[in-house]
């Protein structure tokens, strides 16, 4: 299954594009034989292993990984060294452990969908350094969420966005986290609703790229304006920085415009490309009423308003393009390949003033390939993304030959390989994605685990494997196992987050927020019922709640514990009522009383001694 070098020289891209069909069939790259894949290789490295990742009790990890959970709708928070999975962030899925999905708040963000596909958590920035503020992460849905790193809690569920079909690569934020981008990985007439026949994809379907706005102090998402492209399949995104500030790159595949079996008809250029942006001109042409509304929302055509988009020519079918610390370079990597281009952001913007074009897509020139590459490099079969490290070290993830490699940027030079098990996706550093990446750690997010674990049926985890970054030689110190589905993560110093544990009584400004149980109670209006209700060990204040059968009733849950860890929770029977309150927090749960009979509830999270008897009734009397 592995391809040979010589054997990558011969078949060209042939052999990879079948080995990559191998493994969408099912048949996927197996381990060797007795052995179970890459381990580190004697006793002493296996201590030395051992020691790197070991966080003794009481003791705390350096870093937080934050991952995506891909169609779970979900991200996940690690620690790094210890790779120990600390908590699940829900975002687009309901999630009875904490009771999001249940309340009215969280129910009223989720809107109608019960599942998300998320793929790259975005850290907010300031000067293109993590900032501890937010987590940004797609949705395939149209959508953009933005978790507050104050409480690890989802704020904001933004969209679905106009026009945006498949909102793959997305959640990119700029240096200074002045925007969330977005981009359509699967193209469709415009506006949505629009019908043409697929047969007039080439013409009639677009792609869009759009930018969210991001309030500076709140974090709230908002929208910004769109871009009409070419109808490629946009797939990954970085955001310029330093020299490259004001730019945002996006690869596509599918340049032909093909329809039916992508897998051949979209694999037949030798190059696809990466849109380069000037999101500064499009913003100030957006600012000159440039744009035309479509869907609600303004669209700028390059066709119209020249100077904005250009596509420069890269590596069949491209998947993950990322812009080097210092901004200078842009790594593309064509996924159909045995290298992957680096780009020089200061030629790309000599051959766009000396307009060294060889082409032209939809109005949008094409910039001359050879004019600004700087090198291919050649890492192995399948690059997909890359991350960085200090000192010009850059570390790309190889899916077909499932390993990483380290190379320099400058010097081109592969420095080292490490495989991974199995079949590699993403990879993440230690502030990798910032101006200053600090090295020593770095995570292989691969696809399959097979044979790594202990069996627990057909439905096997993936796996993410830690890597020791801190000598040019790499070294594996660690495997550890991950829900569906890991795609992008990011790794950022832990003391740049300073979660709050309770949230302050005095911040809690619900209007239904009661802190004494003498004001606990039912008060009514016509058919509708608005109960307070007070939580703190060991007794839900009322013990009785009475209503009428048809009354439409409205729980306030206030914890009113101060103390850390204190959570109360609120599960009804019958009702499919599941609320889970924090110390210092109120939430709101509606629903319709149209059961009559005695239906207790309980607090759900284990408190006190005295947990078991935190319970009640609620009595819905007949008409
Ligand atoms: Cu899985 Cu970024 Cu969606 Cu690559 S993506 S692997
Ligand atoms: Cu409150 Cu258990």
């Amino acid at each position: 299954m592995r391809q040979q070098r010589g054997a990558w020289i011969v078949g060209g891209y042939l052999a990879v594009v079948m080995a990559l069909g191998a493994l969408q069939s099912g048949c996927a790259p197996s381990a060797p034989k007795g052995a179970k894949g890459a381990k580190p290789a004697s006793a002493s490295d296996q201590s030395v292993a051992a020691m790197k990742t070991y966080i003794a009790p009481g003791d705390l990890d350096e870093y937080y990984l934050f991952a995506s959970g891909g169609h779970s709708g979900q991200v996940y928070v690690y620690g790094v060294p210890s790779m120990r999975h600390l908590s699940t962030i829900p975002v687009y899925t309901p999630y009875p452990a904490t009771g999001y999905g249940f309340d009215d708040d969280s129910k009223a963000m989720l809107g109608n969908f019960t599942w998300g596909d998320v793929h790259h958590p975005s850290l907010s920035e300031t000067q293109g350094d993590y900032d501890g503020r937010w987590l940004f992460v797609n949705d395939m849905n149209g959508r953009v969420a933005r978790v507050d790193l104050r409480d690890f809690k989802t704020k904001q569920i933004f969209g679905p966005v106009p026009n945006i079909s498949g909102n793959h690569a997305s959640a990119f934020v700029t240096p200074n986290t002045e925007y969330s981008m977005m981009a359509s990985r699967f193209s469709i007439p415009i506006p949505k609703g629009t019908v043409a026949p697929i047969d007039k994809y080439a013409t009639d379907y677009k792609g869009v790229v759009a930018a969210l706005k991001v309030e500076p102090k709140s974090g709230e998402l908002s929208l910004g304006w769109e871009i009409l492209m070419p109808p490629f399949d946009y797939d990954l995104g970085d955001a310029g920085k330093k020299a490259s500030d004001g730019w945002m790159f996006w690869t596509c595949y599918n340049s032909e415009r093909a329809t039916g079996k992508l897998e051949v008809t979209s694999t037949q250029r030798d190059r696809d490309y990466i849109a380069a942006i000037d999101w500064k001109a499009a913003e100030k042409a957006i600012g000159e009423g440039k744009g035309d509304v479509i869907g609600g929302v303004k669209v700028l055509d390059p066709k119209k308003v020249p100077g904005i988009v250009y596509l420069m020519p890269c590596g069949k079918s491209p998947h993950g393009v990322d812009v080097s610390p210092d901004g200078k370079w842009i790594v593309g990597s064509g996924k159909l390949q045995g290298v992957t281009t680096v780009f020089n952001f200061e030629k790309i913007q000599t051959a766009i003033r000396n307009k060294d074009f060889t082409g032209e897509e939809d109005g949008i020139p094409v910039l001359k390939y050879e004019s600004i590459k700087d090198a291919e490099v050649p890492v192995g079969l399948g690059p997909l993304h890359t991350q960085f490290g200090p000192n010009n070290l850059a570390y790309t993830s190889l899916f077909v030959d499932s390993a990483i490699a380290e190379w320099r940027l400058g010097t081109w030079e592969v420095i080292d390989k490490v495989p991974m098990s199995y079949s590699i996706g993403h990879l993440t550093a230690a502030e990798g994605d910032t101006v200053d990446p600090d090295g020593k750690y770095l995570v292989g997010l691969n696809k399959l685990s097979h044979g790594r674990h202990l069996s627990v049926g057909p439905s096997q985890p993936e796996s993410s494997q830690l890597v020791d970054i801190s000598d040019e030689k790499m070294k594996i110190l660690y495997d550890a196992f991950t829900e569906p589905e890991p795609h992008y993560a990011q790794i950022i110093k832990a003391d740049k987050l300073h979660p709050i544990e309770v949230y302050p009584k005095e911040e809690n400004k619900h209007p239904l927020a009661i802190w004494d149980v003498k004001d606990a109670g039912v008060t009514r209006q016509g058919n509708k019922v608005i109960v307070k209700v007070v939580e703190v060990r060991s007794t839900i204040t009322p013990t009785e709640i009475e209503v009428n059968e048809g009354d439409t009733v409205t729980v306030a849950l206030t914890n009113i514990e101060q103390t850390t860890d204190e959570l109360h929770g609120f599960g009804l029977l019958d009702y499919n009522v599941n609320i889970v309150v924090d110390p210092g927090e109120t939430k709101t749960f509606t629903f319709k009383a149209d059961k009559k009979g005695i239906y207790p509830y309980y607090c759900t999270n284990f408190c006190s001694a005295l947990h078991q008897e935190m319970q009640g009734y609620l009595i819905v009397k007949g008409r």
